[in-house]
């Protein structure tokens, strides 16, 4: 179907009653609705949807470059082009009571002279019951073997940043994007947020969980294929600075974003790497006592 931008966005649903919409614009996950219709995923008010800007929200593909890690425009290109709909998916295994959309990216003459390496860059979402999971895969159709680095931008629907706690991540080492990239180790027993938080979380568990006390809802993430986790909350002077983001929206959202930054992915040709990212919610009984 079209979105009321014009673009075009496929809708998966699920008969307990759970949606999800994907733009083939980016193949971007915009929307995220659990059975009670509650959006999960940020999406700005402020949010462009023409291209060639990047929707800012819901779940942007960052490839072949994350950040300014490297030559390319800030986040690669993927999100800034147009997806098509995957006819031959390579097999899969299907997951039973999900519904399923398959996405593919392959690279123009224009991306060849910007990104001279010829990929095959495909996304299954799949939508269950309390799930939403993404499965990006990258083929090399070239005759040499190149590396990428790569991430899930992924944004989060929160009550108030300043309720919010992120576990998971303590003890590990991070990059600071907002000192130089310095590396520090993580010292709390979670983080939380009281200022602009922009770190890109080195060799990370499985598993991470992002508590909005506030709405009495946790998030699980748990991802494979992507040992590094970036999270990101711009606080009030930076969201300001962008124009696609209202000023008190950062209140509301939290990224935490799957992804390999510190030693690229290597693949040779015809190799295929394959990364998994699952988002559930734990509801309120989750809290003790309450
Ligand atoms: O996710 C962290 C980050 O790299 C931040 O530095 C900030 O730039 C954010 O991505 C958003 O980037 P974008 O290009 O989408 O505005």
């Amino acid at each position: 179907v079209r979105d009321s931008s014009g673009l075009e966005k496929v809708i998966l649903t699920e008969p307990r009653g759970s949606s999800a919409q994907v733009l083939l614009y980016g193949g971007q996950v915009i929307s995220w609705k659990n059975e009670r219709g509650e959006e999960l995923l940020f999406l700005s008010n402020k949010a462009l949807f023409k291209p060639p800007k990047a929707i800012r929200g819901g779940i942007p593909i960052c490839f072949p470059q994350f950040g300014s890690f490297g030559s390319l425009e800030q986040h690669g290109f993927a999100r800034n082009r147009l997806w098509a709909i995957d006819t031959c998916p390579s097999p899969l295994p299907a997951a039973n009571n999900t519904s399923t959309i398959d996405l593919i990216l392959i690279p123009t003459e224009e991306d060849l002279k910007i990104w001279s390496r010829s990929f095959e860059l495909r996304l299954r979402v799949s939508l269950g019951p309390g799930k939403l999971t993404l499965i990006p895969r990258v083929r090399n159709i070239d005759n040499k073997p190149f590396s990428f680095t790569f991430a899930l931008h992924t944004y989060l629907s929160v009550s108030d940043i300043s309720e919010v706690r992120v576990e998971g991540l303590e003890t590990l080492d991070y990059f600071d994007n907002l000192l130089q990239k310095e590396r520090f180790t993580e010292q709390a027993d979670a983080i939380t947020f009281d200022d602009e938080v922009d770190r890109v979380y080195l060799s990370t568990p499985t598993k991470i969980a992002v508590i909005d006390h506030e709405k009495k809802r946790t998030f699980e993430l748990r991802k494979e294929g992507l040992p590094d986790a970036v999270v990101w909350n711009p606080w009030d002077k930076k969201a300001k600075a962008i124009p696609d983001f209202g000023d008190e929206e950062y209140k509301q959202m939290v990224c935490i974003e799957a992804a390999a930054i510190e030693h690229p992915i290597m693949i040779r040709p015809r190799e295929e790497w394959k990364g998994r990212q699952e988002l559930s919610t734990v509801s309120s009984s989750y809290f003790s006592g309450q």
